[in-house]
């Protein structure tokens, strides 16, 4: 790694041999730090960045030395949606990216899968045997065979690719590890209102008169919006609060209500919520009359879903859920909801709850409202707005659909496969079976994935596993050919934050040793496949182009505009210009323009608490934690910070199994079991134990999925604790 201060001793311990005089005033300059920092300020270059991190999107500079970045510095010059401010995370994105542990040439297992032994080899020899593998499989079982995962930490660009190559290659077997993030919440809203991203910017959260924080936790995964905007609501324009979560968060200092229920039973709520506003008629007439279509329906299916039926199920008062009930359609809402609720099989029904919620009261269509899937990572929309999964073209159109097919062939001018392929847990459920071969970008499966001892065992039993990663993940230590990828700040793409705001970022660095940038990995595999013709691309902007002319709700997120535009533009941008900042304010997506209420029922959780594992389990992120650490334990200043992980426990539940704080205790589940230490606190309610999930939670929770959206249950698990004796 090239590093301006080794250049300096070098030269100097040079000198020290050949001439005395030179060295002491070498040595003067090296003892005057003011002296040396403007030499290194000189030669240092502020690059524009999106950070690399969460969907907020700031912006700011990474001031790069030689190739090399030293630090961050803030951008107070464009108006950025951070306006300068960064959290923890962002002041720290440089240091994983300096980590000594980066890839940084392609290596060939030698040991036994998950084992993690390895030899370096040249990219002509990975190409060569990923291209060979592919042919063979290709002959053997056909391409429905080989399934490829896009990433929610590439750019657009990038998963642009990965989904072009995928169909190239002639399979549908396409997906991401954010099947697990919003795919409850964005089927759901598509169903209802004809399409899931946010409806607003963020600004208008802050204009919101009621905010409802409703499994989600925003001052710790999205801090520099709950700062800019969720607090300014609050301390700047009166605005009410009302957090809904089985734990105490960091924003729960300001909410006036805190309804506590059990994990996965918020579904109660939300119907008890509409049958509140529904039987006290307290709905918006105009909005529901003009608007919507399918009200009897909806009607009819929630009238015994009283707020006495829900606080049997969900623990919560019936006053409580009363109260909420009544504001939410008395005041203009920002409704924040995420994984707490989208996490879980019955997240779909839950979200199907609150669209009807949502559109019943009228707080959609207009300023000073918020809804909407929110994407949690930098490029989550990246990946799903490229149509990663495994029944979409890039159009947004489906792969069934023979005219969109035809439309997207000639303008990719090869064949392009007609059947829905497999979502992410289905793949890993196949391997060993119908599945023989996996190519993963920027995903680390076997920690993120539910069950992950049992995606462990899968991953074994692959013929062929490539991983192309910045680290040597987990997920790659089952690989057969890992390649080493370039890491944000070493690339030039274009990032979507959770307010759909599309915007560019810059390369700030060099990669370390031989690592290449994803779009350029794929675009050379491409070429030893023999499809080079259809991937001659020299710059990520000649991919952006072909996106702007593919994916319609990108058409006007030129390079060029995006470029004199720092601060980006909203999608849908059909032309280049600020795009769209607020969505459905005449018609909503749907065939007739309505919304369409849809009637909704109850459904258990998939595992409740019984006798032998009387214990709810869930689980949440920490502010300086990202997933499942690959880049944040890499970061020296967040793993200082954020050490751990530990469980925590209410007083009572502790006193019951007799675990004091600092104990060291067992937590199971029937998937398996984790030891960690104990954090008695009354911030998670009784009968709940929580904990941060980026160590080993998925070990213990469960891979059965909803039958359409195909979200596995990842925060709501039965399971037992008690204490090991040290
Ligand atoms: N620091 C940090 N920031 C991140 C990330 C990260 O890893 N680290 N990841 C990013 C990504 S990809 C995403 S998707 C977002 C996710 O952002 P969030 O959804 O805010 O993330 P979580 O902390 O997983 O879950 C939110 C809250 O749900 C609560 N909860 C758990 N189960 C239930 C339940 O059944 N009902 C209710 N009502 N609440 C429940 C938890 O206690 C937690 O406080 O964060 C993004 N930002
Ligand atoms: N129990 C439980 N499980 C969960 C969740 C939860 O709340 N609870 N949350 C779910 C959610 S919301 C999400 S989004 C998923 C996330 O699941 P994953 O995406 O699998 O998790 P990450 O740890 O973010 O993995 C991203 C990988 O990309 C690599 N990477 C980073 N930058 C680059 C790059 O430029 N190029 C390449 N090629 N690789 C790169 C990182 O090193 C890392 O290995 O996890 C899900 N799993
Ligand atoms: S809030 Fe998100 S985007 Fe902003 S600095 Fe923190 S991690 Fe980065
Ligand atoms: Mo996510």
């Amino acid at each position: 790694m090239k590093h301006p201060f080794n250049t300096v001793f070098h030269i100097s311990s040079f000198c020290f041999g050949h001439c005395r005089k030179l060295f002491k005033v070498l040595t003067f300059i090296l003892n005057d730090w003011s002296v040396i920092r403007r030499v290194i300020a000189m030669a240092e270059k502020l690059v524009p960045v999106v950070c690399p991190w969460c969907s907020v999107g700031c912006r700011f500079y990474a001031v790069s030395v030689n190739g090399y970045i030293r630090k961050i510095e803030f951008d107070y010059d464009h108006p950025t949606v951070n306006r300068g401010k960064l959290c923890p995370k962002g002041v720290a994105s440089y240091q994983f990216i300096n980590s000594s542990k980066r890839l940084k040439k392609p290596l060939k297992r030698v040991g036994e899968r998950g084992e993690g032994k390895f030899e370096e080899i040249s990219w002509d020899e990975a190409y060569r045997i990923i291209a060979e593998k592919i042919k063979e499989i290709k002959e053997t079982y056909g391409p429905e065979a080989i399934a490829f995962l896009g990433s929610e930490k590439i750019t657009l660009e990038e998963n642009y690719l990965v989904h072009k190559l995928s169909k190239a290659i002639g399979t549908n077997h396409l997906d991401f590890p954010g099947r697990y993030c919003q795919y409850s919440n964005a089927p759901a809203r598509t169903k209802v209102f004809g399409s899931a991203p946010a409806t607003n910017p963020f600004e208008d959260v802050a204009k919101a008169e009621l905010i409802v924080i409703w499994g989600h936790n925003p001052a710790e995964t999205a801090p520099v919006f709950f700062g800019q905007y969720i607090e300014k609501a609050v301390l700047d324009n009166g605005a009410e609060m009302v957090v809904i979560d089985p734990r105490a968060t960091r924003g729960h200092k300001y909410a006036s209500i805190h309804l506590k229920p059990y994990p996965g039973t918020d579904l109660a709520i939300a119907l008890a919520m509409l049958n509140v506003v529904i039987s006290e008629e307290l709905y918006d007439r105009e909005f529901v009359q003009e608007r919507t279509v399918g009200f009897e329906e909806l009607k009819e299916s929630v009238k015994d879903y009283t707020p006495e039926w829900a606080e049997k199920i969900s623990g919560v008062p019936a006053e409580d859920i009363r109260k909420v009930a009544r504001l939410i359609a008395t005041k203009r809402t920002a409704l924040l909801v995420n994984e707490g609720l989208n996490q879980h099989v019955n997240g779909f029904e839950f979200a199907l709850a609150l669209a009807n919620l949502i559109a019943i009261t009228g707080n959609i269509g207009k300023e000073g409202v918020w809804s909407g899937v929110f994407p949690g990572a930098q490029c989550g929309f990246c990946a799903a707005m490229s149509g990663i999964a495994p029944n979409k073209l890039p159009t947004g159109k489906l792969v069934t659909d023979e005219a969109a097919r035809a439309e997207l062939e000639r303008l990719w001018g090869f064949k392009i496969p007609d059947w829905v392929g497999l979502d992410l847990t289905s793949m890993i459920r196949e391997i060993g079976n119908t599945i023989k071969m996996m190519y993963i970008v920027g995903g680390n499966i076997a920690k993120s994935a539910p069950n992950s001892k049992w995606v462990q065992e899968q991953l074994k039993k692959l013929d062929f596993l490539v991983v192309q990663d910045i680290f040597l993940t987990e997920t790659a230590k089952y690989a057969d050919i890992v390649l080493p990828a370039a890491a944000w700040f070493e690339k030039t793409g274009t990032a979507i934050s959770a307010e759909r705001r599309v915007q560019r970022t810059y390369k700030a660095a060099e990669a370390p040793g031989e690592a290449k940038p994803d779009w350029l990995i794929l675009v050379e595999l491409a070429k030893e496949l023999g499809l080079g013709e259809y991937f001659k691309y020299e710059h990520p902007d000649e991919i952006l182009r072909e996106i702007n002319s593919v994916i319609p709700v990108f058409k006007g997120a030129t390079p060029e505009y995006l470029a004199e535009h720092p601060e980006g533009c909203f999608f849908p941008c059909t032309e280049p210009g600020e795009g769209t900042k607020i969505l459905f304010k005449k018609g909503f997506k749907t065939a007739d323009g309505k919304a369409h209420l849809q009637p909704v029922k109850w459904r258990e959780p998939p595992e409740m608490p019984d006798e032998e594992y009387p214990l709810w389990l869930t689980n949440f992120r920490q502010v300086g934690h990202w997933h499942t650490g690959t880049m944040s334990f890499e970061s020296p200043s967040l793993k200082k910070r954020w050490p751990e992980e530990y469980v925590m426990i209410n007083p009572k539940d502790a006193e019951k199994y007799g675990i004091k704080s600092g104990d060291l205790v067992k937590v199971e589940t029937k998937r398996g079991s984790v030891l960690v230490r104990a954090e008695v606190t009354e911030h998670v309610r009784e009968g709940v134990i929580a904990m941060p999930w980026h160590w080993n939670v998925n070990v213990l929770t469960l891979e059965e999925t909803h039958e359409i959206t195909k979200m596995a249950e990842l925060k709501a698990v039965a399971a037992r604790v008690s204490k090991v004796e040290e």
